[in-house]
């Protein structure tokens, strides 16, 4: 396959040795042993452990994952038994069953769901090692779901149930976060629109301010919003497309995904911001500060479109450490102008 096919569309591709940690780092383990059970629409309710599993038949499933926020990692190798597996041996209702949901062992009972036709044609898998090694705890082991060809918020870390259902119960990220329910990475299909109503939107413009508000998908396209003050704010997939958005405060806020293409940052303030896959492609960014912002993902070029980078810029180790390798050598050499 070519690398064009490879890699779906506004992706950045990671180098292999970085993974980073996406959402909950840790899990709420169980008092007991680690139990995987199968419930809902089978004939037999079934709970599995850790040698349960290890004993069913093992398939090994080389896998690309791409992330929402704009990351992709190639060549990983996950090992573990087929979801297939264990809802035959539950014995699933074919007429009926529809959907499938996932809960986690984690403090927020962390979900998600697929329709179960699709997850049964991509083979998802519940993983319990990655290239050979068991999985760490953070990256979901001992036991995790792997789907395929879906953005990775759909492979659930720490897998507690495997719910088989007739309605769709949506995630945790679908449900309250705007995340599309069907994920897929070549489609783009990443978030649902905004559901703001006009006159908030409005209001929040002509005030200039957004700090603290949650709001998905905005789009503020070429409008002035000089001095904004988005501290705090959850921004999610906003479209600040040439916007004017010199000597904002966006610190602390939560951007990831936001485009800010052509937009004026000029002396915009990024600290502590979470900026996983915003792009800033030809955007003016001199003396906008990013120090402890989070930058996977996150792009300062596309095609023939560069930002406008200069040593008044502000980045530390750890934000230049999360870019792709090509994003990286054109900001090093921005930043020594
Ligand atoms: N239990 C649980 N599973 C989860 C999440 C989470 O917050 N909790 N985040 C999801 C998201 S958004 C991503 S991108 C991947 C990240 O997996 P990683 O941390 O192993 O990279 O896990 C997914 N599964
Ligand atoms: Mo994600």
């Amino acid at each position: 396959m070519s690398e064009r096919k490879r890699l779906p569309p506004n992706q950045q591709l990671l180098d292999e040795s970085k993974w980073p940690i996406i959402g909950e780092r840790l899990c709420q383990a169980p008092t007991g042993p680690w139990i995987v059970s199968v419930t809902g629409l089978v004939s037999t309710p079934l709970k599995f452990n850790l040698q349960d599993l290890a004993q069913l038949p093992q398939v090994e499933m080389p896998l690309d994952i791409h992330c929402v926020t704009r990351w992709s990692r190639y060549n990983m190798t996950f090992k573990g038994v087929l979801l297939e597996t264990l809802l035959e041996k539950a014995g699933y209702d074919r007429d009926r069953a529809q959907f499938v949901s996932f809960q986690a062992y984690s403090s927020r009972n962390h979900s998600t769901s697929l329709v179960l036709s699709e997850a049964l044609e991509q083979k998802v898998l519940l993983a319990t090692e990655v290239d050979n090694s068991p999985l760490p705890d953070n990256h979901g082991g001992p036991v995790r779901v792997i789907t395929p060809w879906r953005y990775f918020y759909k492979s659930l870390k720490w897998l507690k149930e495997i719910k088989v259902l007739e309605e769709d119960e949506l995630g945790y990220w679908e449900k309250d976060n705007g995340y599309h329910n069907h994920a897929d990475p070549w489609k783009e299909e990443r978030y649902v629109i905004s559901d703001i109503d006009i006159v908030t939107y409005r209001e929040l413009l002509k005030r200039r301010d957004f700090s603290h508000q949650n709001i998905l998908s905005i789009d503020a396209e070429k409008r002035n919003l000089e001095g904004l003050n988005a501290a705090s704010a959850s921004l999610r997939n906003a479209r600040f497309h040439r916007t004017q958005l010199a000597n904002a405060n966006f610190t602390q806020a939560n951007l990831s995904n936001a485009e800010f293409i052509k937009a004026n940052l000029y002396q915009a303030n990024f600290t502590g911001a979470d900026l996983e896959g915003a792009n800033f492609s030809g955007a003016d960014l001199r003396f906008a500060d990013f120090t402890g912002s989070s930058l996977f993902g996150s792009s300062f070029f596309d095609s023939g479109n560069y930002a406008l980078i200069n040593h008044t810029t502000k980045f530390d180790q750890a934000g230049l450490a999360a870019i792709t390798p090509e994003q990286l050598k054109f900001v090093e050499k921005s930043l020594t102008r």
